[in-house]
């Protein structure tokens, strides 16, 4: 029996939208008979508090990671207990983001760099989209992530490339991949050639949208300018949601584009398993 080894996207208490303690994400990940996971706790370099929920987003390194020191002697003989982290990266964080990357060089397996903020508005609140098309929020997000991986080198993977498109007010029918493409082939032009990633995340899949991030023609560009990295994951904030639809979605939509392989990450190194 095939299965996806590993979510590579998974938040806990430690991130300011969640309330799982990290024990009940390792149990409900032994349930489900993973042998790894890799925890990937939110750090949003600069992020603004919002006054309405004072979320911050800021991680606290260190008893993450003595979290996870215990939680690899509590139960490390049933599954490989990854940390990561998801980087909230903008175009004014490069030096930051570098500083992090070096500061905990042998503590993180995984820097998923995903863009929350652009000029620090945040998709996830209507402001984002207000006095602009939604054709122009939506590019602007893209070309921001252009920006950042021209700037930035302290990821391995970029986060749900069509995040944006999960917010917009009008749902998901506004995308049409012909309106981007040439913004996504410089995206991928700068990154493949690093040997850095993208992910399928299907967080999108139990909010409001019928496919993963990022859309099918996204993964296909990728892989048709010869990306090889790509990681799996849930971006689950509960253990419900731990390993959603991976064998139920994210493999068929890897396969049907000719992908043969899926990436977990190990100190900041790729590990290839097969689909
Ligand atoms: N960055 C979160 C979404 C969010 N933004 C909640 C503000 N509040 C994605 O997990
Ligand atoms: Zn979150
Ligand atoms: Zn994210
Ligand atoms: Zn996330």
């Amino acid at each position: 029996q095939k299965m996806i080894i590993c979510d590579s996207h998974i938040h806990s208490e430690f991130s300011s939208d969640s309330s799982a303690p990290l024990d009940s994400i390792i149990q409900k990940a032994i349930q489900l008979g993973i042998p790894k996971i890799c925890l990937t706790d939110h750090h949003d370099i600069d992020f603004p508090i919002n006054p309405e929920d004072g979320f911050d987003f800021q991680l606290d390194f260190d008893s993450y990671f003595a979290a996870i020191d215990e939680i690899r002697h509590r139960y490390g003989d049933r599954i490989d207990v990854r940390s990561g982290v998801e980087l909230g990266l903008m175009n004014t964080v490069a030096g930051k983001a570098r500083d992090i990357a070096d500061k905990y060089k042998n503590e993180l397996d995984f820097i998923i760099g995903s863009s929350h903020l652009v000029r620090g508005l945040d998709p996830y609140y209507p402001a984002y989209y207000e006095g602009r098309t939604e054709i122009e929020g939506i590019r602007d997000y893209f070309e921001s992530i252009l920006e950042n991986v021209t700037l930035i080198d302290d990821f391995d993977v970029y986060g749900h490339l069509d995040y944006v498109v999960r917010y917009c007010p009008s749902g998901e029918k506004i995308f049409r991949m012909s309106d981007y493409k040439e913004v996504f082939e410089q995206i991928f032009k700068e990154i493949i050639p690093k040997g850095k990633g993208i992910e399928i995340n299907t967080g999108s899949l139990y909010k409001n949208m019928s496919y993963a991030h990022p859309h099918m023609d996204i993964l296909k560009l990728y892989k048709d300018m010869g990306g090889e990295i790509i990681t799996v994951g849930s971006d689950a904030h509960k253990p419900e949601y731990l390993c959603y639809d991976f064998e139920t979605y994210a493999r068929d939509a890897l396969t049907s584009l000719g992908y043969r392989y899926y990436c977990t990450f190990k100190n900041r190194k790729p590990e290839f398993n097969p689909l």
